[in-house]
């Protein structure tokens, strides 16, 4: 049986969640991480020495990483629709996830941790205005590609270029502080269409920013 460690409010959780209810995956879950057990625990740092949330283990497999893991989980179940086989194919889908990890953390420190949870030091009133012109600019980026080539993010079918930025876009809805939106039909489509599916609804789209 596969064990997730995180708690389940937690972004980098939420997509494992997400994940392992599309490939209808048992698994147990434990909650730690802020909150909840803490990661400073011996024996959470036997597993993960960096102390973050989430961590996969399938038996002798110890993973972190979110994206890691969902990229071994795709593989693990031989699902190619969701991650390519072929060296292109798979790197047209993880452009779309590298460029969460890399382009959305400064967005997401200044407009989410810092202007709706108000937590320090990302609430410095620059940094948020920052975060949110950020955020805002590569919800323009995302409705670009989604207009160019969707409904999906690398076309025509749902493949793990949706899961990361599919969180990503439903918190820039879930967020207060930026209203009003711009208007990009795409984008909102998108979101759409991934509200369609039970997992997104079940973990993403929950009630949770
Ligand atoms: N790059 C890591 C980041 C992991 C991370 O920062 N996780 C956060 C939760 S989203 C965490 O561990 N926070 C500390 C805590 O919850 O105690 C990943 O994608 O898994």
């Amino acid at each position: 049986m596969l064990r997730l460690l995180g708690r389940r409010n937690a972004f980098n959780v939420r997509k494992v969640l997400w994940l392992l209810d599309e490939l209808a995956l048992p698994f147990t879950q434990e909650d730690w991480g802020r909150g909840h057990r803490p990661t400073d625990d011996p024996a959470f740092r036997a597993l993960n020495p960096l102390g973050t949330v989430p961590v996969l283990v399938d038996g002798d497999v110890v993973l972190r990483e979110s994206h890691a893991i969902l990229r071994y989980l795709a593989r693990r179940e031989g699902r190619v629709d969701l991650l390519p086989a072929d060296p292109a194919g798979a790197a047209r889908i993880e452009a779309w996830m590298d460029w969460v990890a890399y382009e959305m953390t400064q967005p997401m420190r200044g407009a989410y941790l810092g202007g709706e949870q108000g937590l320090v030091p990302w609430n410095e009133p620059g940094f948020v205005a920052l975060g949110r012109a950020m955020w805002a600019e590569r919800m323009r980026v995302l409705d670009g590609a989604l207009a160019a080539g969707g409904p999906y993010l690398a076309g025509p079918r749902f493949t793990l270029a949706d899961v990361p930025a599919g969180f990503i876009v439903h918190r820039w809805f879930a967020m207060k502080g930026v209203a009003p939106r711009e208007e990009l039909p795409a984008l909102a489509a998108w979101y759409a269409l991934l509200s369609e599916r039970a997992p997104y609804r079940a973990h993403i789209r929950n009630g949770l920013p």
